[in-house]
């Protein structure tokens, strides 16, 4: 599912972007509100439809004025995987959160310049659909489309998995759909090698929970990453160096893979335990 709304091009950028388009007769610049993806078996599409379609419609991020549904029938068996371990941070402000979060990606092995890059696309007004790929030593951002990113898409969870997955996530309190939904998402993003780790901010405005994920230290919720109300957001995958851009996009957009083993799910530890474990 995809739901967006047109811009009002307040700012000079969307303006221009505007006028270029619309003299061109393209769409005018659009935001994106919500976006969501699934492996489902055909008896359950209708009601999964109609899930993402309410979703689209109550999101915090504004009215949407389109929303599209893709369908595929899958071609490829999908790859089975575990999930990464779950762990919440302690931390009460942003600035102890956003100390936290350099320090797990560091201690990944992710450069500062690359940390500062992750930042700075994160904590942008400008919003993207999918995901930044940035380089983890030299900081660069090599996805092609600047405006999209890479949308990760084709990935699930078996029912098995989910019922277990819903178990250990409601001990915590937090069985909740965009909890679920990431930790599918980090999973699959982790199980590639030649991604060392990801940064992910909610782009909703009541969302103030983020994480880091990495196969070294797990998926590492951070709470108060960012400020209530603001609609800023988004994810990094941060690279090797040598990374084929278009072999990883390839499988991120559309290798099917699905969860089907579920890790531990810790409760609120320290930056020293989460440092200390090393995925174990
Ligand atoms: N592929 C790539 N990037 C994506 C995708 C995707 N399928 N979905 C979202 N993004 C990017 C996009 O830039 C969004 O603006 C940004 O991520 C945030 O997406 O355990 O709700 O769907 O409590 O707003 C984290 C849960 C929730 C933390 C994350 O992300 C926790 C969330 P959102
Ligand atoms: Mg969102």
């Amino acid at each position: 599912m995809r739901a967006s709304k047109k811009s009002r091009a307040h700012s000079a950028k969307r303006k221009r972007y505007n006028q270029q388009h619309s003299a061109s007769g393209l769409t005018p610049y659009e935001i994106h509100v919500s976006g969501a993806e699934g492996l489902y078996k055909e008896p359950d599409i209708s009601r999964m439809i109609n899930e993402y379609i309410a979703r689209a419609i109550n999101h915090p991020r504004g009215k949407p004025d389109t929303i599209a549904i893709t369908l595929e029938k899958l071609r490829q068996k999908p790859l089975k995987i575990q999930s990464l371990p779950v762990k919440t941070i302690k931390s009460r402000s942003r600035l102890t959160s956003e100390r936290y979060i350099r320090k797990i990606l560091l201690s990944t092995g992710i450069s500062e310049h690359a940390i500062e890059k992750a930042f700075s696309i994160v904590q942008s007004a400008q919003t993207l659909r999918g995901a930044a790929l940035v380089t983890a030593l030299s900081g660069s951002r090599i996805d092609p489309d600047k405006e999209r990113g890479v949308r990760v898409s084709r990935l699930g969870i078996t029912e098995k998995a989910d019922r277990i997955l819903s178990r250990n996530l409601a001990g915590q309190k937090i069985n909740i759909t965009a909890v679920k939904e990431a930790i599918i998402l980090a999973s699959k993003v982790a199980s590639r090698h030649h991604i060392m780790a990801e940064l992910c901010i909610s782009d909703d405005p009541d969302y103030t929970t983020g994480y880091v994920s990495s196969r070294k230290y797990g998926y590492v919720r951070i709470p108060h990453i960012k400020r209530k109300k603001s609609k800023k957001g988004g994810r990094v995958f941060f690279v090797a160096e040598n990374t084929d851009v278009e072999a990883l996009t390839e499988f991120l957009e559309t290798s099917v893979v699905m969860i089907n083993k579920i890790a531990d799910c810790s409760g609120v530890v320290s930056l020293h335990e989460i440092l200390d474990s090393n995925n174990k």
